[in-house]
């Protein structure tokens, strides 16, 4: 890097002075969304630190993190080569992968329209849809009964731990046609072991860029490859289940569809793309990876994020009670009135910013952003946890207040304030699940407070420290739910 010519007019950009081989290792440390959101404040926008002894690009604030979606001939798939994603579903992950850009390109389409199929948030339905709304309800509504039963044994719950068997089991539906009991531990030991794969996915973890770490023996890395053999094994398993009794005139599920394309694609040889079938097939690892991970994080924080601010847990029950009763079970369609519902959902994505980084991206030819020249080949690490806590976009960024989304007679939601909130990435490798993640977070929360009230454990503080990783997890507690007024727990 250091031989590179910077092109006339652009400069070289700016950032910490690197230490021989570990580079700025040490002032990343292990909170990365705070100590690169600190040296923003004194490096600007865009920066470059060095991790090991690869240059890494950094990107913070509204202005050039939108501007570099449109350079998405920089932002786009490419080599990575990071360590951590050779374990990821034997290196063939589609969100993780080095596929060449063209390979990439096919089966982002692929998942894209798969999704589309099976999800029909929209309520456009197809052929073979298959409603989020009614898979979601159902499952909700066994997570309350379910908890209704932990409460009765142990007088308390741990939220993760049973928010997300449900949410893995809306997405196994989608994915696989099935759903798991909350006592199968082939499911949920995996699921719950989440946190130990984020940790080393997340950017800036040094085993991904410094060579001698990995020869060192590390417990988490160890685990981190354990998991990913488990979680591949137990996709393996459910895919060849769907090869043995696949029949093309009846299409159950996503694995299915994907079966079916392979099987097309044998007849059609004028594609110029070459996608083996394990990869095309292999894409239902990420959705199903990236379906219940996410989800279920954030909802376990909604949750204790209602617990730690009980008057806004009542006004939000109070909007269920006045806008859809507690006759019927909320739908999709009453989003547009629960606008404080919606207003909370913004606000837990922007004060917890638990995606703090989006997947790190990497240069595939020589760019330029902000005046700064940018070779290819550089890895890209984008700061959104940065951007929903920027003074200059809101005010007051630390302070939880989902009113700052409303309109200024409370009555609706502010739908530009709402946009500013950066989740879901942007440009050519946003999230494809948007709409599935929002609907879904949307349906579990409306459900769950019309019928349960959460508080804390008596004397208990909570505490919000968010753990570092691809999704930021709170730290593992207890809490307590009780049937709202007018509804009682199904007798089972
Ligand atoms: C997983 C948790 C996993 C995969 C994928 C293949 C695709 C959060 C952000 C992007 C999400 C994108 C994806 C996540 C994939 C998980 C997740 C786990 C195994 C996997 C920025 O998620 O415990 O195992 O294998």
């Amino acid at each position: 890097l250091m031989r590179t010519k910077i092109p006339e007019g652009l400069q070289k950009l700016p950032g910490p002075k690197p230490l021989p081989i570990i580079g700025n290792v040490l002032e990343v440390g292990n909170n990365p969304h705070l100590s690169l959101t600190a040296m923003s404040k004194f490096y600007g926008p865009v920066f470059q630190i060095q991790i090991g002894m690869r240059p890494v690009v950094v990107l913070s604030g509204n202005d050039v993190i939108r501007q570099a979606r449109y350079i998405g001939r920089t932002a786009t798939a490419g080599e990575k080569d990071l360590h951590s994603s050779k374990f990821i579903s034997d290196g063939k992950s589609l969100a993780f992968s080095t596929d060449q850009v063209g390979v990439w390109r096919a089966r982002r389409k692929l998942a894209l329209s798969a999704l589309r199929t099976f999800s029909s948030v929209q309520g456009k339905s197809s052929e073979y849809s298959w409603p989020l709304r009614s898979t979601s309800a159902r499952k909700v509504l066994y997570l309350i009964e379910r908890l209704h039963n932990v409460m009765k044994a142990d007088g308390s719950f741990d939220p993760f731990r049973h928010i997300v068997v449900s949410v893995a089991n809306v997405i196994c539906g989608i994915c696989f046609g099935r759903r798991y009991s909350h006592d199968d531990d082939e499911l949920v030991s995996l699921v719950n072991m989440s946190d130990e794969f984020g940790k080393i996915v997340g950017s800036g973890n040094p085993a991904d860029f410094i060579p001698f770490l990995r020869i060192l023996p590390s417990t988490t890395m160890k685990k981190f490859v354990d998991i990913n053999a488990r979680f591949s094994n137990l996709m393996k398993k459910l895919v060849n289940e769907h090869y043995d009794t696949f029949n093309k005139d009846n299409i159950r599920d996503i694995t299915d569809s994907l079966i079916n394309l392979c099987e097309d694609r044998k007849l059609d040889e004028n594609s110029n793309i070459q996608v083996s079938d394990e990869k095309v097939v292999g894409i239902v690892n990420d959705l199903f990876g990236a379906g219940f991970d996410t989800i279920s994080t954030a909802l376990s924080w909604a949750v204790v994020y209602l617990v730690a601010y009980p008057e806004i847990q009542e006004r939000l029950q109070r909007e269920l009670k006045e806008k859809i009763g507690m006759e019927r079970t909320p739908r999709l369609s009453d989003r547009t009135d629960l606008p404080l519902l919606e207003a909370f959902i913004l606000e837990i994505f922007r004060h917890s910013s638990f995606l703090p980084f989006t997947i790190p991206h990497c240069t595939s030819k020589d760019t330029s952003l902000n005046g700064y020249f940018i070779p290819k080949d550089t890895c890209v690490f984008v700061n959104q946890w940065q951007v929903n806590r920027d003074p200059e976009l809101w005010k007051d960024p630390s302070s939880f207040n989902p009113d700052r989304f409303l309109t200024a007679d409370g009555t609706d939601l502010n739908k530009t304030e709402g946009e500013k909130v950066l989740t879901f990435g942007l440009g050519k490798r946003r999230c494809i699940g948007e709409s599935i993640g929002r609907a879904e977070v949307f349906l579990f929360l409306a459900i769950l407070l019309q019928r349960l009230k959460f508080s804390g454990m008596p004397g208990e503080m909570l505490d919000m420290t968010p753990e570092y990783g691809l999704t930021m997890k709170h730290k593992r507690c207890l809490l307590r739910a009780t049937p709202q007024p007018g509804f009682e727990f199904p007798s089972s």
